[in-house]
């Protein structure tokens, strides 16, 4: 896996966008600059499975015609059916290990974790990166833990975990940089982007601060 598309990942589903239009809005992240895309149609007026599908399958080509990785959150029939890029699964789902046998082999698979040993134990699994956080409070998701914070990151590093890290929750310009030199190779959000007055300006500005050699301009 290259961790350079970990730079600036975007994660939304149908409801994280207000009253606009998911598509409209993952069009113009694309046009900002995102390096990875997470299509997580989850929680309070998630979409049902067939819409969820149809949904997905346009999200995935615009994501195609930007060559930006494609994945889905934890629903592995899904991300096989709609033949994404790659499955991002939590605590609370299988483990690595057993995703990994359903998918195919090119598929990445990413682990949410908050702790040292839910870390080496996703590691261990055969996870390709973590997502660490909560990083700081967060209001997307409704049953988020109490936040992790930079030392979160710091902590894993200095365990010897060498995946590669994004940050998520509560991740915005203002924080972004911090992330990443607290050890992560990128930060994952959703608010930050999906519910900007201008997201196309705001994935730009994030990117801006987050200089990698991948950046387009
Ligand atoms: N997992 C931990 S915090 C979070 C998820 C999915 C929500 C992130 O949303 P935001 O708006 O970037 O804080
Ligand atoms: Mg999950």
């Amino acid at each position: 896996m290259d961790k350079e598309m970990l730079k600036l990942y975007f994660i939304m589903g149908s409801n994280n966008t207000g009253d606009r239009n998911p598509e409209q809005v993952l069009q113009k992240a694309l046009q900002g600059g995102i390096t990875c895309f997470q299509f997580r149609e989850k929680g309070q007026g998630a979409l049902p499975e067939e819409e969820k599908w149809k949904l997905g399958r346009k999200l995935k080509a615009q994501c195609a015609a930007f060559h930006v990785p494609f994945i889905v959150n934890d629903d592995v029939d899904m991300a096989i059916r709609l033949e994404a890029d790659g499955i991002h699964i939590g605590q609370e789902d299988d483990p690595a290990s057993k995703v990994k046998e359903r998918c195919p082999a090119r598929m990445v698979i990413g682990v949410s974790v908050r702790t040292i040993e839910e870390a080496h134990q996703a590691a261990a699994d055969g996870a390709d990166y973590l997502g660490v956080g909560p990083m700081f409070a967060t209001d997307t998701k409704e049953d988020a833990k109490a936040p992790v914070g930079l030392e979160g990151i710091r902590r894993l590093r200095a365990e010897g975990i060498t995946l590669p890290i994004v940050g998520i929750g509560g991740i915005d310009a203002s924080n972004a940089a911090d992330i990443v030199e607290a050890g992560a190779d990128g930060v994952s959000l959703i608010s930050a982007i999906s519910l900007a007055d201008a997201p196309e300006k705001a994935a730009r500005e994030l990117r801006s601060r987050l200089n990698g050699p991948t950046e387009k301009q």
